[in-house]
């Protein structure tokens, strides 16, 4: 598989590509519908999700509700662009004044720098976490793609500003069952006081990040490959989190806590259940072991900075006057970070689906189920 999206954060629409989907999945609009409306909410999140209701178009590779195999072409119009037509004019003369009081820890500065621009807005259109819906609609296809072999993608947030989910209380199995819609919290205690923090935070003029987990189930053992190092799951995990906006850092299982325990209390050791079968009764290595899935339940967390953009400015530099200045402030968000799970699980589920097709490389749907139930079949003969 792969995708690419298109789109400025105030321009027309969002597009997104994706191709090679087997023919025959089927896919509904409400299940790609469900994901953009999770990705719009969260306490926390700034006024332009009031003006916008992210509905997915299918501009191509689907026909009657099943892909064609062809390229699934999505779109996603920005509501906003009304208020942005001449600012975002792709022929017009130049509208509006330019961003030149570049935010520190946003791609402003280094964006103009590389690009020649004179006008951050040059950048920070498509720099946007905007460009997360598409994400998160190809997530959702690629979902529908799991949930047909058995495979289920949840997340949940863990922490806050610094306030933290009692992890130990929060059972697996809960995770994507009892989340709350305000923070995608599991946690209903933890989640007044990320709420409080949030509000402090709004106040002062302040913005949090935090940390989410992605929790996947249904894997069969053996996506991905230890062979070859842009074959290895983790890697391809890693970097498909590391590559949504504004994330910082990921983990897979123990992750950075592997540092600091020695081997006796951070690998899982097997045992022989009465089936004949080996099997683990901890899950550290969170799933993945020598980059390939060993069976157990997926999980990956990533670290999410504040958001770059403060209602009480940071020290910068004015790039047209050279002066020492406040930062430019642009509507924003306080904290993203539940939303930044939303777009983990569908960054998640287009990994996975892609390992899937890749190692049971089919043109339609039948084949690759055929050839899945035949690869299960030979090891339950182990
Ligand atoms: C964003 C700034 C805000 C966010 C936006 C990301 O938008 P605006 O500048 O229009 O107020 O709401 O997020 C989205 C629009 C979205 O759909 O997630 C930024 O600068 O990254």
């Amino acid at each position: 598989l792969r995708f690419i999206t298109g789109g400025e954060s105030h321009g027309a629409a969002l597009t997104a590509i994706l191709d090679g989907m087997p023919a025959g999945l089927r896919v509904t609009r409400e299940a790609i519908d469900a994901q953009l409306a999770r990705r719009q909410q969260g306490y926390g999140r700034g006024d332009r999700m009031k003006i916008e209701t992210d509905r997915v178009e299918v501009l191509s590779g689907l026909r009657f509700g099943e892909t064609l195999g062809s390229p699934i072409t999505l779109q996603v119009v920005n509501r906003d662009f009304a208020n942005w037509t001449e600012r975002m004019d792709p022929f017009g003369v130049p509208a509006g004044s330019k961003v030149t009081a570049v935010r520190p820890g946003h791609a402003d500065l280094t964006g103009v720098l590389k690009y020649d621009r004179l006008d951050a807005r040059d950048i920070l259109e498509r720099s946007s976490a905007r460009e997360t819906t598409m994400r998160v609609a190809v997530g959702a296809v690629c979902r529908q793609l799991l949930a047909a072999v058995g495979v289920t993608v949840a997340s949940h947030v863990t922490e806050i500003g610094g306030v933290t989910v009692d992890r130990a209380a929060i059972r697996d199995e809960d995770i994507g069952m009892t989340n709350s819609d305000d923070l995608n919290c599991c946690d209903p205690a933890a989640e007044i006081r990320m709420k409080d923090r949030i509000d402090e935070a709004q106040a002062a003029g302040d913005t949090l990040g935090g940390v989410f987990e992605v929790v996947v189930r249904g894997l069969s053992v053996g996506l991905g490959s230890h062979t070859q190092w842009d074959a290895r799951l983790d890697g391809k995990l890693a970097g498909a989190l590391m590559s949504i906006q504004a994330i910082k850092g990921v983990e897979i299982g123990a992750g950075f806590a592997c540092a600091h325990l020695p081997g006796s209390e951070i690998h899982d050791e097997l045992y022989m259940g009465t089936d004949g079968r080996p099997y683990r009764r901890t899950n550290r290595a969170g799933g993945l072991e020598g980059g390939m899935t060993n069976g157990e339940t997926l999980i990956v967390r990533a670290a999410m900075k504040p958001i770059p953009t403060l209602m009480a400015p940071l020290k910068t530099v004015d790039l047209a006057t050279g002066k020492e200045v406040s930062a430019s402030k642009e509507r924003s968000d306080t904290c993203a970070v539940p939303a930044a799970s939303v777009v983990g699980e569908a960054m998640a589920s287009y990994v996975l689906a892609d390992a899937i097709c890749t190692q049971f490389h089919a043109d339609s749907m039948t084949d690759l189920k055929e050839s899945l139930a035949a690869y299960r079949a030979r090891l339950e003969r182990v």
